[in-house]
């Protein structure tokens, strides 16, 4: 009997824990549990309910036992850069802010004062983004400094679930490095970088790589779910997990779409060179130490907050359809405007930039989807000239992976203005991502290569090629 493990993989909207085990050499999937994730207002932040989370964690762990699934292993993946603060109780300091909140406002900037840009850059190889652990922590040490002084641990989202389960606190370091506080080169916490930021250094973990088996579950929550599993790491970051399931990576741009769309390459080194700081492309970390040398586009989250805006009286596939209706209509927008990131209604604001770019304005929900879908491709092409820019070498072909490759307007949009092959697929990149590291650990599979392989002849990738260009 193969073993098995469950992939936990938490989004900005819902969450799934996901069964995945090897059959007839295939790598197979079941999902057993589905619920929603949303940013709430606690009167004073943005957050995450971080212990609904937990709650639904275990939820889907009792739907697995009540279906007879017994699984060897656990693992956690979410969004990153987003923490929580433990006293010396352990207990939470305050609520799991989201990314999303103003927060940050101003603080990069403030950063800047303290440690140049590019001294940043050269040694964390990480883009600037204004909700980078980084300049959340800078914020707090600011506003609350009372928080950061009871502060005793620091640990990510993912983290922060894990040690609920084992008891185990660590950092996991793909994630980790998203916080753009961990140096490129020693794979550690720069603890030159913080004394200088005057963060405590002392509140951070020992950082363990995916792959590591954390332990098993506390007593407590065996007795709660009446069975024992073992926690694994992942690459708890899900971008990078979702990168695990990239088939094929060489000579391939891959554009993990979700939420965001993070558009890059798989390196075995960082470039921390002064065009990709310009370019503001990152170097996240990855499984095995490779890098995920990427940009990251606003994404899917421009739809999902017009179809909310909308009532959800849509679907996703019924905005495409509307979209595809809306042909003629032309007008875009710098999806990497600032002003998207968490509008007040992303319809008005998408409006206002179209009004004052002097373009048409976009009535319809046909004409808002298609101007989003119009304007992301401007954005990925963008990306792609300055990927090719910085390697000198030209890509073929681009592989969509995640839940967006399912839409197929926007992977046929891809290939007419790249001009290059698109690959739509796995759907479920991060879960098959973060159940290969698992199995790895468990010795299912030797390695990452025999999972790619396996994951390619396991799941469906459609293509997509230009037309326009064929006729
Ligand atoms: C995608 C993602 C991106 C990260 C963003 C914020 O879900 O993890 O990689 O930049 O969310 O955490």
């Amino acid at each position: 009997m193969s073993k098995s493990s469950i992939a936990v993989d938490i989004g900005a909207s819902s969450g799934r824990l996901i069964h995945g085990y090897v059959e007839e050499g295939k790598l197979k999937l079941q999902e057993i549990h589905r619920f929603e994730n949303k940013i709430v207002h606690n009167g004073e932040n943005f957050c995450w309910e971080i212990d609904k989370l937990f709650d639904e964690i275990k939820n889907g762990l009792k739907k697995c036992h009540e279906l007879g699934i017994q699984p060897d292993s656990i693992g956690i993946d979410t969004w990153a850069v987003d923490f929580v603060l433990l006293d010396e109780n352990d207990h939470l300091l305050t609520d799991a802010v989201a990314y999303r909140d103003p927060r940050t406002d101003g603080m990069m900037e403030e950063v800047f004062q303290t440690i140049s840009k590019e001294r940043l850059y050269l040694e964390t190889g990480i883009q600037f983004q204004k909700f980078n652990t980084i300049y959340q922590l800078y914020s707090i040490k600011k506003n609350n400094p009372e928080i950061l002084e009871k502060a005793k641990t620091f640990l990510m989202i993912p983290d922060y679930l894990n040690y609920l389960l084992t008891g185990v606190k660590a950092n996991e370091y793909t994630n980790a490095t998203s916080t753009q506080l961990v140096n490129a080169f020693t794979k550690k916490w720069d603890h030159q970088l913080l004394d200088h930021l005057g963060i405590n250094k002392g509140m951070f973990q020992d950082i363990k790589l995916p792959k590591t088996v954390l332990g098993g579950l506390k007593q407590e929550i065996v007795n709660e779910l009446g069975f024992d599993l073992d926690v694994i790491l992942p690459a708890t970051h899900d971008t990078g997990s979702a990168v695990v399931s990239v088939p094929e990576t060489e000579g391939t741009i891959y554009l993990s779409s979700g939420t965001w769309s993070l558009i890059g390459v798989e390196n075995h080194f960082p470039i921390c060179i002064m065009k990709a700081l310009d370019y503001n492309f990152t170097n996240e970390g990855g499984i095995d130490y490779r890098y995920r040398f990427l940009k990251n586009i606003m994404g899917l989250w421009m739809i999902q907050e017009v179809k909310r805006n909308l009532g959800d009286q849509y679907s996703f596939a019924q905005l495409v359809d509307l979209a595809r209706e809306a042909d003629g209509f032309t007008s875009t927008v710098n999806v990497d405007d600032e002003r998207f990131l968490k509008p007040d209604n992303m319809m008005e604001a998408i409006q206002q930039y179209c009004s004052e770019t002097s373009q048409e304005i976009p009535q319809t929900a046909g004409e808002m989807a298609k101007c989003i879908f119009d304007s992301l491709v401007i954005s990925y092409q963008s990306a792609i000239d300055q990927i090719e820019e910085i390697y000198e070498q030209n890509f073929d072909r681009v592989n969509v992976i995640g839940g967006g490759c399912q839409n197929e307007l926007l992977n046929q949009l891809i290939a007419e203005k790249t001009k290059k092959d698109v690959y739509a697929g796995p759907v479920e990149a991060t879960a098959i991502g973060n159940v290969a590291a698992q199995l790895i650990a468990l010795n299912e599979l030797k390695d990452i290569n025999e999972a790619r392989t396996m994951i390619k002849d396991s799941f469906e990738v459609k293509k997509y090629t230009s037309l326009i260009e064929e006729r």
